[in-house]
C-alpha cells in the first residue's frame, strides 16, 4: 500500500509543445501553402530557418539551417518571413488555456510550457485525459496542433512530448519512470550538454542505465554538484518544481550582417542601432531598472567571437561603445555579427527599496 506521504509526492506534470509552431501558423493563414514544404526565416543572404514544417523536414531541413543551404536541398521550399506578432498572439491564446487547468504553468518559450496538474480534479484526475483536452482546446482556439508528454516530473514529461509528434501525446506512468529513463541516450537527460555527453561517450557510456553503476559519491566527484541531480535522473527522479512566471535572467539582441562591416563608422552605427533596440526592449518589458551587467559580442569574418562585459548596475548606452572599443583595439578586422545584452537581477532596484507588501491588520 502507498502511504499518503508517498502518494502526495507523486506529481502529474504535462509538457506541451506546439508542432512546427511558426510554420504551422503561416500555413494556417495561407492555405495555398498546405502540403508544401515551408520554412520560416530570414530571406536575406545570410538568413537562417527559425523552423520548418514536416514536409520540409523530409528534405533534412531543420531550425537554424541557413536558408540558402535549405534551398539547395529543396528548391521548391517556400520561405516565409518571420511574423513575430502573430506567434505571440497564438502564444497568449495557448497560455490562457493552460491557466484554466492550473496556476502552476511554467512557459519555456512561446510554444512550450510545463503544467503541474496534480491538483486538477476533473477527468478523474487523469493527466492523460487532461492533456488530451488541453490539446483539443488549443486546436479549437487556434487551429494549431500541439503535442504533449505526461509524466511524474518535468524531465520525463519533456522527453515524452517528442515521442508522438506531431499532434500526439505520450504518457509515462510513475511506475514506468525508471525503466523509461534507463534506455535513453544520455544526451536526452536534462542538463547533459555536449561536453558531458562527450566525456561519457569517451568512457563507453551511452545510455542512462549505464550510469546507475556509479555511487552518489562517484557522481559528485565526476560531475560536481550536478552529479547529485544526475544520480537522481538516471533513476527516473527529477525534483525540480514547475515554477510559474519564470524570471527573465537576461535579454540580448544580435544581428548578422548581410555584408561584413569593414569601416569603423559602420560598426559604430550598427552598434548604436542595436543598443537602441535593446533599450527599447527593456523599456517595453519594464526591466530597465533590473539591469546588472552589460555585455557585447563581436564575431569577425573568420567566425571568431569575442565578448566583453561590465557590471555596473544600470543601463548606460555609452558603456556599450566603451566595451566595443576595448574589443576593437585588439581586433579591428571586418565584423560579421554584433550582439548586445544585459543580465538582470531578480528584483528592480526601486522594488528592493520599497516595502514589499503592506502589513496585515
Ligand atoms: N525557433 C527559432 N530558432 C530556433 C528554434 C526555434 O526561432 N533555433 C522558434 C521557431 C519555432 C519555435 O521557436 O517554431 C518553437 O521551437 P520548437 O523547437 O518547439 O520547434 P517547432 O515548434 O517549430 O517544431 P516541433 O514540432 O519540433 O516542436
Ligand atoms: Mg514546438
Amino acid at each position: 500500500m502507498t502511504s499518503s506521504i508517498e502518494s502526495k509526492s507523486i506529481r502529474k506534470i504535462i509538457h506541451i509543445d506546439m508542432d512546427c509552431f511558426y510554420a504551422a501558423i503561416e500555413v494556417r493563414d495561407d492555405p495555398s501553402l498546405l502540403g508544401k514544404p515551408v520554412a520560416v526565416g530570414g530571406r536575406g543572404n545570410r538568413g537562417v530557418a527559425a523552423t520548418c514544417n514536416y514536409e520540409a523536414r523530409k528534405f533534412g531541413i531543420h531550425s537554424a539551417m541557413p536558408i540558402q543551404h535549405a534551398l539547395r536541398r529543396c528548391p521548391q521550399l517556400q520561405v516565409i518571413s518571420v511574423n513575430m506578432a502573430k506567434y505571440k498572439e497564438a502564444s497568449q491564446q495557448i497560455r490562457q488555456i493552460f491557466n484554466h487547468y492550473t496556476t502552476l504553468v511554467e512557459p519555456l518559450s512561446l510554444d512550450e510550457a510545463y503544467l503541474d496538474v496534480t491538483d486538477y480534479k476533473q477527468f478523474e484526475g487523469s493527466a492523460t485525459r487532461i492533456a488530451h483536452q488541453i490539446r483539443k482546446d488549443i486546436f479549437a482556439a487556434t487551429k494549431l496542433t500541439a503535442s504533449a508528454g505526461i509524466g511524474p516530473n518535468k524531465m520525463i514529461a519533456k522527453i515524452a512530448s517528442d515521442w508522438r509528434k506531431p499532434n500526439g501525446q505520450f504518457t509515462v506512468p510513475p511506475h514506468e519512470a525508471a525503466a523509461f529513463v534507463a534506455q535513453l541516450p544520455i544526451h536526452k537527460l536534462w542538463g547533459v550538454g555536449k561536453v558531458t555527453t562527450q566525456k561519457l561517450h569517451d568512457k563507453g557510456i551511452f545510455v542512462a542505465n549505464q550510469l546507475k553503476a556509479f555511487s552518489l559519491q562517484q557522481m559528485i566527484k565526476q560531475h560536481g554538484q550536478f552529479g547529485v541531480q544526475l544520480f537522481d535522473m538516471v533513476r527516473g527522479i527529477d525534483k525540480r518544481p514547475v515554477k510559474p512566471g519564470r524570471v527573465t535572467k537576461s535579454v540580448s539582441v544580435e544581428t548578422t550582417f548581410e555584408f561584413n562591416l569593414v569601416e569603423l563608422h559602420q560598426k559604430y552605427q550598427a552598434l548604436e542601432k542595436l543598443v537602441e533596440e535593446l533599450e527599447q526592449r527593456l523599456v517595453k518589458k519594464n526591466m530597465l531598472n533590473r539591469v546588472k551587467k552589460c555585455s557585447i559580442k563581436v564575431r569577425n569574418a573568420d567566425f571568431e567571437s569575442k565578448t566583453a562585459e561590465v557590471t555596473l548596475g544600470e543601463f548606460d548606452r555609452s558603456i556599450f561603445k566603451q566595451l566595443f572599443d576595448k574589443l576593437h583595439e585588439k581586433d579591428s578586422s571586418p565584423i560579421r555579427l554584433l550582439g548586445a545584452g544585459v543580465s538582470l537581477s531578480p528584483h528592480g532596484r526601486m522594488e528592493i527599496e520599497l516595502p514589499l507588501t503592506e502589513t496585515e491588520g
